[in-house]
């Protein structure tokens, strides 16, 4: 399968580098200069879980490119830009591998081609030009964002990543929104709190940040069920202790973008679900204090537009 990989960060050189070992792949990573740069020098290199060096073509032009699937790795706040330059390419299908919501329907705009969701539980830290650390395996779920969409293409995604011995599984459009929403759960309780905190995934999970899990949990579970998708409060509480339990060492990403000093994903996060719930009447006064409280952090360091 010829496969784009828009966005060469973490979990984006991470699949690509996986994906290309598969002799029968041909992969092309996007991304930005120094990265690319490296890769094209010395290759992709990937330490941790597997040791080994990858040859995949890298680029940091995104326009004009053709593949049978564009899979989207780039920062939430990136996608409107990823899409831009996505849809003056040709790809049979596209799918999101990101943090958060709302990335589908940004990319169902500007491509005319079925756009696929996914999330995963991979873990990946790019540790330097040309070089990321494979941190943990874990699962993948894709599945069609539109529940028309019949013609099978997230069937053909999981094949080619099962090829990469990847451990993946397709859902149908119920399922995967779902899985989206339980991911969006443990996202909303764990990223802020412990960028706040300042402190590890598992720590969080202890009192007193703990007393938090179950207040998003629930805002989380009762904006997913007035968005349509069939979520209950201990299922998403159960999803946030999951993902607690098997991080409970690793800093979250949003954690890791406040200590960089960089931009977070806050508003797909917490603000997507704030957005939702106001749409639905719905209070969700925790997760609009975390939105705040990560979007004054961001204002104050001018990491976002006023
Ligand atoms: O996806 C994550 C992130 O850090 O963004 C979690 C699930 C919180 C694991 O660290």
């Amino acid at each position: 399968m010829d496969i784009v990989v828009f966005g060469a960060g973490s979990i984006g050189s991470l699949f690509g580098a996986l994906l290309a070992r598969v002799p029968e792949h041909s992969v092309t990573l996007v991304g930005r200069d120094r990265h690319i740069a490296a890769v094209r020098d010395s290759g992709l290199r990937v330490t941790g879980v597997d040791d080994f060096v990858v040859r995949p073509s890298a680029t940091t032009d995104g326009t004009d490119l053709s593949a049978d699937l564009a899979l989207v790795t780039v920062k939430s706040f990136d996608t409107e830009t990823a899409a831009r330059e996505l849809g003056t390419g040709a790809f049979r299908a596209v799918c999101s591998l990101q943090n958060g919501l709302g990335n589908e329907e940004t990319l169902a705009r500007h491509l005319n081609c079925p756009v696929l969701a996914g999330t995963t539980s991979y873990g990946a830290v790019r540790e330097a030009p040309g070089a990321v650390a494979w941190n943990g395996s874990g699962d993948i779920v894709v599945g069609p964002w539109d529940p028309r969409d019949a013609d099978g293409a997230a069937d053909e995604v999981g094949e080619a990543f099962a090829a990469a011995d990847l451990s993946i599984t397709v859902a149908d459009a119920d399922g995967i929104r779902r899985r989206l929403w339980h991911k969006l759960a443990a996202n909303a309780a764990v990223n802020p709190t412990t960028a706040l905190a300042r402190v590890e995934n598992g720590a969080f999970g202890n009192q007193p940040g703990s007393d938090l899990v179950e207040p998003i949990a629930r805002e989380v579970a009762a904006t997913a069920r007035a968005s349509g998708v069939d979520v209950d409060d201990e299922e998403a509480a159960a999803a946030v202790a999951e993902v607690i339990e098997a991080t409970a060492g690793n800093e979250s990403s949003m954690y890791r973008d406040v200590e960089r000093g960089r931009r977070t994903e806050i508003d797909v996060i917490n603000g997507y679900v704030v957005e939702q719930a106001r749409k639905h009447g719905i209070d969700v006064p925790v997760n609009e204090t975390l939105w705040t409280l990560i979007r004054t952090w961001e204002a104050g360091r001018e990491l976002r537009d006023p």
